[in-house]
């Protein structure tokens, strides 16, 4: 049998793109339109007459633009790229797209937030969807995972509970996008089993420097399954090549003002600019005869598999490499659904897994209208769709014959169902029927002190801070304490240093924390490679020092990094000798801030710093960057606003331990030199320099 089908999905979605250039106004039955100014009228100060199709039709449309946000995950990016294997699995799997290192499979990737609504800022502490649609020649694989390796709860049963608890609280909706509000932790300090994710939420994880920077898990443990039939236990890591970066909680709050599509913004430029965001896949792969070797259970999705104990192998690599072409016919109609597997790969009986099963093709009816949303561009599989199913709102085919069940012989016997094709791994089940959890699911501590244990010194005071600031948005005193309770069974100090930030008592020790750590859970653990994506905000004013100021963009550009020259006035910029520079990006100072970069320069020039250090916003801009611990440098007279934003070392004055990092000064005067600029990059390199002392900063 010999199916038709598309080369590539870029090409089947090309069939559904309409371009209007060129093309005059019609109804949306192909009439002519006159006029869409205005409507028709009894005379032209007279009512409107029910005949005109055209405004109803225009009206009609208009109030019906909306479709029902997602109840999880409503804000959201997408772009679409593809994926390839490095070396065939076929010892593992008979999925196709993991067994062909020629293959290419196109993807369509979707991030998103959890709690807020679709309007709602990308920079909220919470969890980060990363979901990833392979059209392979098998059909559609959907690994609908997080940015986070585990999850609230065990049971898809308390998914309703949970995601009520965090979301706006029912009677007045506030707060949006937050998790820091009373119902939330009432039922974290109700439900320890939240624990192990809610250290991960606390933690810097849950405010992603970019979707770029940012790992993807599968969460739960599924199976691959080869041509033998033999099944391998295995978890799925998306890993970064710009290595997993965050922001820091209070330039996380700024910018949701400033810019609240922050992420969005950054994936749509970065990948605009050919900057294309790449992840490698990894694989941990656990043997079928070792599913009971662990002190946790595999099917428990509260708990991770430490890379010590089963390595990640990196077996391929996604990238994303185009913009949708419409927000909504792409990212907000794509229909993610995790029962969509190809032939080898397959489920476990994780009971969180198991009711998602259900839980995703079920939402489409309310949010896509019927059950034909497999019809639309984005969803359609590249793999020939074949069988019985028919009708129901918005069917866009037109089968033809009379053989519409099977089996027949009024269609020849087609669809034929050869007996082959996937086939459920055929898991042995044997057991009394009973609404209770596996005592093996009991421990809710354990990898919440590994994780607090493998923390560095600085992610440790992140997590601190984030309870203390969650907590005290917490009214109820019962619940903090009731936290508190729980953060006790985790780690005594963690447990001290919250409760003396939210006024609950000391708690008493309640026993030893076990001591281990896993290394590949810190953020310091994941630098990746280099400068590529990073953004510079290049401080300068009229009379800048022109040469170094170029050689300071170019190098900058070489890396891959991206210059911003913010000028007071934007567009043009007049050097020190005189000649106008265009800008061309032409962003002024005052529109962006310092949490919109990654780093800060301050060019030279004698009359460019003096406005500079005269100007509130540019010392407030350098004194901001320093405190959240970004790299900082200043050419020649440029050191002058360092010096104004009172940061340490740059009067000349030796500075205390740590103050210094990351500051890169050129004291001479002239354009940066070669030395200055090494310097620069290798700092704009160590991403973020938390050694510095973070008391006396203004900003
Ligand atoms: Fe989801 N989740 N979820 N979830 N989820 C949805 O499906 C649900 C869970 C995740 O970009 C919904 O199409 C249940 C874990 C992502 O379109 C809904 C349970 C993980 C996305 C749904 C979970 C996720 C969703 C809402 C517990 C990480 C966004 C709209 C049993 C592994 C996909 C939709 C996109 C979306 C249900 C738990 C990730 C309601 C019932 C665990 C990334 O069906």
């Amino acid at each position: 049998m010999t199916e038709a089908r598309p080369v590539d999905k870029d090409q089947q979605l090309a069939a559904a793109r309409v371009d209007h250039t060129g093309t005059r106004l019609t109804t949306d039955q192909g009439i002519p339109v006159d006029n869409t100014d205005n409507s028709l009228h009894a005379g032209a100060r007279g009512p409107s007459l029910l005949e005109d199709f055209h405004l109803r039709e225009k009206v009609m449309r208009f109030d019906h633009e909306r479709i029902p946000e997602r109840v999880v995950h409503a804000r959201g990016s997408g772009a679409h790229g593809h994926f390839q294997v490095y070396e065939s699995l076929a010892r593992y799997t008979t999925a196709e797209f993991l067994c062909d290192p020629e293959l290419r499979t196109p993807v369509f990737v979707r991030f998103s937030t959890v709690q807020g609504s679709r309007g709602s800022a990308d920079t909220v502490r919470d969890v980060r969807g990363f979901a990833t649609k392979f059209y392979t020649r098998q059909g559609n694989f959907d690994l609908v995972g997080n940015n986070m390796p585990v999850f609230f709860i065990q049971d898809g049963i308390k998914f309703p509970d949970v995601i009520h608890a965090v979301k706006p609280e029912p009677h007045n909706e506030i707060p949006q996008g937050a998790s820091a509000h009373d119902s939330f932790w009432d039922f974290v300090s109700l439900q320890p089993e939240t624990l192990h994710h809610v250290m991960w939420l606390m933690s810097d994880r849950a405010i992603p420097r970019s979707f770029r920077t940012m790992q993807g898990f599968g969460v739960h443990t599924f199976r691959l399954v080869n041509a033998q039939g033999a099944n391998t236990f295995v978890k799925f890591h998306w890993t970064p090549v710009l290595g997993t970066h965050s922001l820091v909680w209070d330039e996380a709050q700024k910018i949701a003002g400033t810019d609240p599509d922050f992420n969005r913004r950054d994936l749509w430029e970065a990948i605009e600019a050919g900057a294309f965001p790449e992840y490698e896949l990894g694989l941990q792969l656990i043997p079928e005869d070792q599913e009971f070797e662990y002190d946790f259970d595999l099917l428990d999705p509260t708990k991770i598999v430490p890379e010590e104990l089963v390595p990640v192998t990196p077996v391929g690599k996604l990238v994303l490499d185009r913009n949708p072409n419409n927000f909504f016919a792409e990212t907000e109609q794509v229909a993610f659904c995790v029962g969509n597997v190809v032939p080898g790969i397959d489920f476990t009986d994780d009971p969180l897994l198991q009711a998602r099963l259900f839980s995703y093709l079920d939402t489409q009816l309310t949010r896509l209208g019927g059950p034909n949303f497999a019809q639309l561009p984005v969803n359609r599989p590249l793999a020939a769709v074949h069988n019985h199913q028919q009708d129901g709102f918005a069917q866009h085919q037109i089968p033809v014959g009379e053989g519409n069940y099977h089996p027949n012989t009024l269609g020849g016997g087609c669809p034929a169902v050869p007996g082959t094709g996937f086939t459920h791994f055929p898991e042995r089940v044997d057991g009394h029927k009973v609404r209770r959890r596996s005592e093996t699911f009991a421990d809710h501590y354990s990898q919440s002190t590994l994780f607090w244990n493998s923390m560095s010194g600085w992610e440790r005071e992140h997590i601190i801070e984030a309870f203390r600031f969650e907590l005290g948005k917490c009214n109820r005193m019962a619940v903090r304490e009731r936290v508190v309770g729980h953060l006790e069974q985790v780690d005594h100090q963690l447990a001290v240093a919250v409760a003396a930030g939210i006024g609950v008592d000391e708690p008493a020790p309640v026993g030893e924390n076990h001591g281990r750590r896993s290394r590949a859970l810190s953020l310091t653990a994941r630098t990746g490679n280099g400068v590529l994506g990073r953004k510079v905000a290049v401080l300068a004013a009229p009379g800048v020092e022109e040469v170094g100021l170029a050689r300071l963009c170019q190098a900058l550009h070489e890396r891959g990094a991206k210059a911003d020259v913010l000028a007071p006035m934007a567009g043009q910029l007049r050097t020190s000798n005189r000649d106008t520079l265009e800008l061309p990006e032409a962003k002024g100072l005052y529109t962006m801030a310092s949490v919109l970069y990654d780093a800060v320069v301050v060019a030279g020039g004698e009359d460019s710093a003096a406005m500079l250090v005269e100007d509130g916003y540019a010392v407030h801009f350098v004194a901001e960057a320093y405190k959240h611990a970004k790299p900082i440098g200043a050419v020649a007279e440029g050191v002058g606003l360092l010096r104004r934003a009172g940061l340490p070392g740059a009067d000349g004055a030796p500075a205390p331990d740590g103050a210094g990092a990351g500051v890169v000064i050129q004291s001479e005067a002239g354009p940066a030199g070669a030395d200055f600029l090494e310097e620069f990059i290798a700092a704009l390199t160590g991403q973020r320099y938390f050694q510095r002392p973070r008391k006396g900063v203004v900003a």
